[in-house]
């Protein structure tokens, strides 16, 4: 790994990306969105803010810190840090008079509400339904993210956060919180299967979480070379819209367009707060499993790729070659699978090209189809994200009334993912798989259906489970009640927006 330095008389760049960018990996992490009074509130904030923004290089010594000390077995709850991040929208540069704010791609400065109708936000997932702040996009200027190992500590920020709020005259429009889930579930999304494990490398900053592959840092970063060689965020060249030659699931995206120069050392971060109809879920599974032959255990891995445990379901690289991973959790007889070494160790061809075991529709198979071809592992990691999301809301109890087909379940029902990506291209990285892969039911190839978990663009979506035909018609348990795009910038772009 190279590690990226310093150009002479520029920043450290780890000390100028914002540390979320690497990841919090925090137990509670609060959301908070603001409006700017006028550009002097604004401006006011960020100079108030800018010291006490978590640095890429502070979050990448305490993670290490903290997982040298939960290797030796000790208590890692005695080393604890509270982080704050800070991004910007379209609204918010125009309003700080952020200069040359019209380079900004268009899909960023329009946000996500304009985007409903390319990446599949329609009928319960409009933004027509999406709760405050998102039903008024136009008065989101900033989100703030705050995150603690200790719910008090987190209320400590927030109190201190509150007072800058004020002084300044900026005003809160509401928060989310995102928390882990309790006991067992811990580290486990509401419809009970492990989350966070397949996570990129960033070249030069991270190694990848799970021993795989390690991306080049311009995939994320602004100004730094992507997997081809360009420079993201540099290249002069507007990216093809949907229908424009250049813009297709199997095809590698355009160098992004020619971004300000205060933008080098940002990245885009796109949060969608996602709910979830665990409920609506669970029936399916029971209701449809018998009828393609499996239990509903199995059946929730044909549609995610991974067991609830996260064991792979497709075969590892250790694994025996007659060893059926579809029939039962290998991690059963074998815990070593979930080692950081074997839980991402795969890939689906040549021996699951046909999707007899993962199905090529499968959530991670749809967001990552790593190797397979098409598209290629040189397409595919073009197109790869840094998720930092939570999940939100209570946990789900057995016996609960119905949820409601439509329209807002009560709050003790709401619950769901707060869904978050940093990425050099909202285009490239977010949109792309929402739209390209996940919503296309022909990717990768003709007839494979649409991603069970997050395609909402239909109803009734269908989902070729081979060897079964007709395919299976799934539903939509997963609904978009909110979001917004962002810039979270470099530091020393903070520190100059505050300034000038
Ligand atoms: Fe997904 N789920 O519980 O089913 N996701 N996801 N996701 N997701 C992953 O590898 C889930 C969402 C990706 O590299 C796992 O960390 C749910 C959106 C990508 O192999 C599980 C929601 C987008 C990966 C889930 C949701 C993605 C991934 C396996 C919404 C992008 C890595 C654990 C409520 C548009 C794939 C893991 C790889 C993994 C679930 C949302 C993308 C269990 C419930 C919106 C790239």
């Amino acid at each position: 790994m190279t590690p990226i330095t310093p150009n002479p008389g520029q920043p450290d760049p780890l000390d100028n990306i914002q540390g979320n960018l690497i990841g919090f990996n925090k137990d509670h992490q609060r959301f908070i969105f603001v409006q700017f009074p006028d550009a002097v509130g604004g401006k006011g904030l960020l100079a108030d803010l800018a010291s006490s923004i978590a640095r890429a290089s502070e979050v990448l010594e305490f993670n290490d810190l903290f997982k040298k000390v939960q290797d030796r077995g000790a208590d890692a709850g005695t080393v604890e840090a509270t982080w704050t991040n800070i991004a910007l929208t379209g609204p918010g540069l125009e309003i700080l008079g952020a200069p040359d704010r019209e380079r900004m791609p268009e899909e960023f400065r329009q946000g996500m509400a304009a985007a409903a109708a390319r990446i599949g936000d329609v009928e319960d997932s409009a933004p027509t339904t999406w709760v405050a702040p998102f039903n008024n996009p136009a008065l989101i200027h900033a989100v703030v993210l705050i995150a603690a190992d200790d719910p008090d500590d987190l209320e400590a920020c927030y109190a201190g956060l509150q007072a800058k709020l004020q002084a300044r005259n900026v005003h809160e429009l509401g928060h989310f919180d995102g928390a882990t889930r309790p006991g067992a579930n811990r580290g486990h999304e509401h419809f009970g299967f492990k989350d966070g494990i397949s996570q990129p490398g960033i070249a030069g900053l991270t190694k990848s979480s799970k021993g795989r592959d390690e991306i080049a840092t311009g995939e994320f970063v602004i100004g730094y070379p992507d997997q081809d060689g360009n420079v993201s965020g540099t290249t002069p060249a507007p990216a093809p819209q949907p229908g424009q030659p250049g813009y297709g699931p199997n095809n590698p995206p355009p160098p992004a367009a020619g971004l300000p120069e205060w933008a080098k050392d940002g990245s885009f971060y796109v949060f969608r707060r996602l709910r979830q109809n665990v409920q609506g879920f669970n029936d399916f599974l029971s209701q449809q499993a018998a009828a393609v032959g499996l239990s509903p255990d199995q059946l929730g891995t044909k549609l995610v790729g991974r067991w609830k445990s996260g064991a792979p379901l497709e075969r590892t690289r250790t694994q025996d070659p007659n060893f059926d991973p579809t029939a039962v959790d290998p991690s059963i007889a074998d815990p070593s699978i979930l080692s950081d070494e074997h839980i991402n160790d795969f890939d689906y061809e040549p021996q699951d090209a046909d999707g007899h075991l993962v199905p090529r529709a499968a959530h991670i198979r749809k967001t990552n189809p790593r190797s397979e071809d098409p598209p290629t592992e040189a397409v595919s990691n073009r197109h790869r994200i840094l998720r930092r999301g939570a999940p939100y809301g209570p946990d789900f109890s057995p016996g609960e009334p119905a949820y409601p087909g439509s329209g807002s379940p009560p709050d003790n029902q709401d619950r769901g993912l707060l869904f978050a990506c940093y990425q050099a291209s909202i285009l490239a990285g977010f949109e792309f798989i929402q739209q390209s892969w996940a919503n296309t039911p022909g990717f990768p190839q003709a007839d494979d259906g649409r991603d069970p978990i997050i395609s909402q663009d239909v109803n009734n979506p269908d989902f070729h489970l081979p060897p079964h035909d007709p395919h299976l018609v799934t539903q939509r348990w997963v609904i978009t009640t909110g979001g917004e795009y962002f810039f979270s910038p470099s530091i020393s772009t903070l520190h100059l927006f505050a300034t000038s």
